[in-house]
């Protein structure tokens, strides 16, 4: 059977009352820049547009002209269409109300346009991660302590990756769903719906060559996992790493297993590395949507109340099982035990 689009599985959707027609609108926009984005991403050295931008962005980094062109082509999209109050992007300082010129909608919409943009001059899977909040009540301008909500009030979550072919996942709250670019027609195909991470898993993902910065509980959890069927976890675990977080989750939803990135030494006083509104909630809604769980060791991701735009978290997310083993240590450990 021929699979359905996009366009048809949000109108159904919305026939089942289960979004407004702004949301769809909202989806329909951000999965049309994504396409733009996923074109200029594939034309690679042709396109002119790898390498550095010679800019930074508010967290320091350097920003490659793929981040500052994902940005501009998400923002443009979004701006005119009626249905945001307001955006917010890892690219920029602050968020961005929507201008006077245009009319407003109800929602707030967060984005990491080019999140795993170290890998583009070596054609390696990126991606585009966004989340969907609602504006609050009475608020026409939002600033940037509008969107400090905590991830269960997300009402809509994604991500486009860029790789061999371009894939869109998406949860409005109902199970997550995969969706394929089909490039002739230029439309996204329902190609998997209702996505399960399995419970359990033989395969973990992490930096390791951050070992001997992190946390007592995250030594000892991989020092376990190392081990292997000779030790306390009795199996083989396989490592994968692809520096990349959409394609390392995308992986996760596709055939399971537990991404981490830890509190280290080096990322301490930042709170973590990866951002909690950009992609630490996004993804976290995607994984329980599909039966997975995600925490920042300590605590379920989606109730961290957020402080700042650009906060950053611990992250384990993935198979249920391996998720609350990783907070197992971490508990027992804060605990004395
Ligand atoms: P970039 O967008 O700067 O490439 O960072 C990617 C990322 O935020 C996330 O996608 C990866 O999982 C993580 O950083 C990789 O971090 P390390 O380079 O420290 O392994």
């Amino acid at each position: 059977m021929k699979p359905i689009s996009l366009t048809r599985f949000l109108i159904e959707e919305q026939h089942r009352g289960h979004i407004n027609a702004d949301l769809r609108l909202l989806i329909e926009v951000v999965a049309r820049a994504c396409k733009s984005i996923s074109t200029a991403v594939g034309k690679g050295a042709l396109g002119g547009v790898l390498g550095e931008a010679g800019t930074g962005n508010i967290q320091g980094e350097a920003q490659k002209k793929l981040d500052v062109l994902s940005n501009e082509i998400l923002l443009e999209a979004n701006e005119w269409g009626g249905h945001l109050a307001g955006l917010a992007s890892e690219e920029m300082d602050h968020s961005h109300p929507i201008p006077n010129a245009y009319p407003k909608g109800n929602y707030l919409l967060l984005f990491d346009p080019l999140d795993g943009s170290s890998n583009i001059d070596v054609n390696i899977s990126v991606g585009t991660i966004f989340s969907v909040l609602h504006c609050p009540d009475g608020i026409t301008e939002p600033g940037d302590e509008h969107f400090l909500q905590p991830g269960t009030a997300q009402v809509c979550a994604g991500y486009t990756t860029y790789g061999p072919s371009t894939m869109l996942v998406l949860t409005i709250g109902r199970g997550t769903h995969a969706f394929t670019l089909d490039r002739e027609q230029g439309s996204f195909m329902l190609t998997q719906r209702d996505l399960r991470i399995p419970e359990e898993t033989k395969e973990f993902a992490v930096n390791m060559s951050n070992q001997r910065f992190w946390e007592a509980p995250m030594q000892a959890y991989v020092g376990d996992l190392l081990q292997g069927k000779e030790g306390p976890r009795g199996k083989d675990f396989n490592m994968r790493w692809v520096a990349s977080m959409v394609a390392d989750v995308h992986r996760i939803l596709t055939r399971g297993g537990i991404f981490s990135y830890p509190l280290d030494a080096k990322c301490r006083d930042k709170g973590g590395k990866l951002r909690l509104m950009y992609e630490a909630n996004p993804m976290s809604f995607l994984v329980e949507q599909a039966g997975g769980a995600a925490s920042t060791g300590r605590q379920r991701m989606l109730e961290v109340q957020p402080s700042g735009l650009h906060q950053r978290v611990p992250v384990f997310l993935g198979s249920k099982r391996e998720v609350e083993a990783a907070v197992r240590y971490h508990l027992e450990h804060d605990a004395g035990k």
